[in-house]
């Protein structure tokens, strides 16, 4: 649970910075998940051709990461916890495993979403894996934002409007630490208390001269710390100048029963005190209804996940 001047501090900055969160065993189970993960993808594209080097002669889960990007092999979606933006084909990957469920239910963080939104918890279907190669290593086209740096936006502005009144917390947690030089977040804090315009460029960004960007407050946390926000706090993150990659999970909660701002994909309650046993508690069940929803998906017309027009008077 956060103390009251926690409380207090996220509520007139729209942030806070949460050291010490997810226990060590919960993110080493996910880091082994990803690793078997990986290692499957390596084993492909080596049968395919695409990698020369024999996946047993790759060192680190790093090396295999950088081998597979230079290599143009994508792992971000087939890591990735959430269906992509883009058209949904009945084969478009996304990683469900128990380790990964296990993360979005951590009781840490849960503890602390309650201390913020109340008991009643659904775990939001806006969540994303971001693993951040170097960027000196990056291909001259790469825009995605799960990859290279992020461009200034509001949380409320990449859901649908009808979540806009919803009661909703992102959870950003460092997998890796999260340094000035790696990458780590940034908010300009108490800059909004509405919506501002977003408009589709490189990636869905604030339009120009809505903020102050010399006002940003770099987040630098530890692995297993967590960056809360407010869906109206401004944020990016910084390029990675390092040598190293730079990991991170945003999560998504929101009082159950208002809409999450993405409802062609599935949520589900992560805590309840009034109703326990809607709680859901088996991942079997969590990646069927993902399998569900991508099978629905890919039958039908694209759903675009946000509102924003790119010529909106203010996006010129
Ligand atoms: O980690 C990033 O690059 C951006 C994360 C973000 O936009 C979010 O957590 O909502
Ligand atoms: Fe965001």
């Amino acid at each position: 649970m956060l103390t009251h001047e926690q409380i207090q501090s996220f509520r007139t900055d729209g942030y806070l910075v949460v050291p010490d969160v997810v226990p060590k065993v919960t993110r080493d189970a996910v880091k082994d998940e990803y690793e078997g993960l990986l290692d499957q993808l390596c084993a492909r594209w080596h049968a395919e051709g695409r990698i020369t080097t024999p996946p047993d002669r790759l060192e680190s889960f790093w090396d295999k990461l950088q081998v597979g990007y230079d290599a143009g092999c994508d792992w971000f979606q087939p890591m990735d916890i959430s269906l992509p933006g883009e058209e949904i084909t009945p084969d478009t990957p996304m990683h469900f495993g128990p380790a990964v469920f296990d993360l979005l239910r951590c009781e840490e963080i849960l503890d602390i979403v309650q201390s913020l939104i109340g008991p009643e918890i659904t775990s939001n279907p806006i969540q994303h894996v971001r693993i951040k190669p170097p960027a000196r290593t990056l291909k001259g086209d790469e825009i995605r934002a799960h990859i290279t740096a992020t461009d200034w936006h509001q949380d409320r502005g990449v859901g649908h409007a009808e979540a806009d009144q919803t009661d909703m917390i992102t959870v950003w947690i460092a997998m890796t630490d999260a340094t000035l030089e790696n990458g780590c977040l940034q908010v300009i804090p108490e800059a909004a208390d509405r919506m501002l315009p977003h408009c589709p460029r490189v990636q869905t960004a604030i339009a120009d001269d809505f903020i102050d960007e010399a006002a940003a407050v770099p987040l630098p946390v530890p692995a297993g710390g967590v960056v809360l926000f407010h869906p109206l706090t401004p944020h990016a993150s910084r390029v990675n100048r390092t040598d190293g990659f730079r990991w991170s999970f945003d999560l998504r909660y929101n009082v159950t029963g208002q809409p999450t701002g993405r409802a062609h994909f599935p949520e589900f309650i992560a805590r309840s005190a009034a109703a326990p046993e809607t709680m859901l508690t088996d991942w079997r069940r969590w990646r069927f209804m993902w399998e569900d929803a991508r099978a629905t998906l890919s039958q039908e017309p694209h759903i675009p996940i946000h509102r924003w027009q790119s010529d909106a008077p203010f996006c010129a």
